[in-house]
């Protein structure tokens, strides 16, 4: 047996390499980790992509040049590789601070996982979520990191040789889990890159037109039509369920003559309609942006339920999607002159995966939680007091027309005295609006101008002239509905069935 030797002796020539290893190892787990989180939240923004991209928005012309007329085609892979290799030796830097100071690598860590997430959030199109693959990245390292640096600095009593099988045993561990991660990350990007892919070689039948009212035209003031890339996004899918076209099965059945299953290429051969539909989230606080325009194309639910045939006694569908979201949509909705749809395409563009694709149901006048769910893949006829809807047992209400509601959009902060054009927008989906109305620190109400008119289903441009005061002010925003209604001034909060109360908005002038 041998004597065990001083640490000293055995440690100081490769302890450093490995803790070099250890580092290196960290890393590229972290990487994996980072990569297979992004796969799944269907963000682009893996550690790498997020700090590729932010370089690529601030590298000099010139720099750019170069690297074009060196790399070419691939000059975006010798980035990525460029990357990687710095941040490989800075891992390598940190897996010998660790076993030294940890604190010293594990700041390190913490910096190139810091710089990452800054990448992320600072993209021009930066999704909410887009932070998140890069602080999994950053924590996987880090705890990986330590486990390396206690195995290279727990030596007292034990051998080199033990240290050092303990260390390969980790290094094994941490590789192999390493390449299961990346190759899992592999396959749920390439999954979501085919079914994108598939997205993008449809060719659907173009709405006729894309004319829209002209609207108002002052600055910071809401457009019209709400770009796909600005729409807002709510649901509870985690990951966005990715569907080809050509696996899309819809079946209509529960309390019917006769059932129906329709494919994607079916659905196509149908009448197919475009209309103009504001769809508003329950969760919307009043003034808040849960609530998007878009042109809309599809074919009418209520020529397919006419088909099927539902019971006399039915009074509801329940809608479910790929993922297992519900929804309760009365009848009468579906089948009454609004136009309710099964829409494939969003602004003369197929569904985007985070919106439905490729299909999904458009209910002008009811809350996003009881209608328009995504993904859809089954409605079945019935009655509401046979089932509930996902929100429902959530303290949600089981009906939800969307409520009256105004909102201002300009100004928001700050104005300069002298006239000052005050706009928004004004909703009651497929009751319609009437008159808006502002005033100024809770003076007399004054007649906003409406815009020119979409339809009782898309919300209602406004917009006034303000002579606007040097000092601190409120503005305040009611609108009235067809009939002639007034907006709800009482507060109430979201739950259960939609917020009420007037917008105001605090501005400084001068
Ligand atoms: N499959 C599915 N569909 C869903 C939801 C969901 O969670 N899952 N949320 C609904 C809610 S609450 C709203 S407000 C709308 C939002 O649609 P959007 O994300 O396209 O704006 O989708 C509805 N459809
Ligand atoms: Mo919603």
């Amino acid at each position: 047996m041998n004597e065990p030797r001083p640490a000293s002796e055995t440690k100081a020539p490769d302890t450093k390499a490995l803790a070099a290893l250890g580092g290196i190892l960290s890393a590229l787990a972290g990487l994996a980790a980072g990569s297979i989180v992004a796969a799944v939240l269907g963000s682009r923004q893996t550690p790498v992509v997020a700090v590729g991209s932010a370089f690529i928005d601030r590298v000099p012309p010139w720099l750019k040049d170069l690297a074009i007329s060196l790399f070419g085609v691939h000059d975006k892979t010798a980035l990525r590789v460029g990357i990687l290799v710095v941040l490989l030796v800075l891992a390598a830097v940190a897996g010998i601070l660790a076993v030294r100071r940890w604190w010293a690598g594990a700041a390190l860590t913490a910096a190139l996982s810091g710089l990452g997430i800054l990448a992320a959030v600072t993209r021009p199109d930066a999704g909410q979520l887009d932070f998140v693959p890069s602080l999994a990245g950053g924590v996987a390292a880090l705890l990986i990191l330590r486990l390396f640096a206690n195995r290279l600095s727990t030596t007292t009593g034990a051998s080199g040789e033990v240290t050092r099988r303990g260390f390969l045993q980790l290094s094994a561990g941490v590789g192999l889990g390493t390449i299961a991660v990346a190759a899992g990350a592999q396959l749920a990007g390439g999954r979501r890159t085919e079914v994108a892919d598939a997205r993008r070689a449809l060719n659907l039948p173009k709405p006729p037109t894309l004319d829209q009212p002209p609207g108002v035209q002052a600055p910071g003031a809401t457009p019209w039509a709400t770009p796909n890339a600005d729409f807002y996004r709510i649901d509870t899918a985690l990951s966005v369920p990715l569907i080809k076209p050509s696996d899309w099965r819809l079946r209509i059945h529960g309390m019917v003559d006769k059932e129906l299953e329709l494919s994607y290429s079916e659905l196509l051969e149908r009448d197919i309609v475009h209309k103009w539909v504001t769809l508003t989230c329950v969760s919307n606080e009043v003034g808040s942006d849960l609530v998007g325009n878009a042109l809309w194309s599809g074919i009418l639910l209520k020529d397919l339920l006419a088909e099927v045939g539902p019971a006399a006694n039915a009074d509801a569908i329940k809608s479910t999607s790929n993922d297992g979201f519900t929804a309760g949509t009365p009848l009468s909705t579906l089948t009454d002159d609004r136009d309710s749809m099964l829409a494939f395409a969003m602004n003369g563009e197929p569904l985007p995966l985070e919106h439905g694709f490729p299909v999904r149901i458009v209910v002008p006048g009811l809350y996003g939680y009881v209608s328009a769910t995504k993904w859809l893949t089954d409605i079945e006829v019935t009655r509401f007091d046979r089932f509930e809807g996902y929100w429902t047992p959530r303290g949600w209400s089981a009906q939800g027309p969307i409520k009256l509601a105004s909102r201002i959009d300009v100004p928001r902060s700050k104005a300069e005295p002298g006239p000052v054009t005050v706009a928004g927008v004004a909703w009651d989906q497929h009751v319609g609006i009437s008159k808006v109305e502002v005033r100024v620190d809770g003076g007399p109400w004054q007649q906003a101008t409406l815009a020119a008119d979409g339809s009782i289903d898309t919300w209602r441009q406004w917009h006034w002239t303000w002579n606007a005061p040097r000092g601190n002010h409120v503005l305040q925003v009611r609108a009235f509905d067809a009939q002639g209604n007034a907006q709800i001034e009482a507060e109430a909060p979201p739950a259960p069935d939609g917020a009420t109360g007037l917008h105001s908005v605090d501005v400084r002038v001068g």
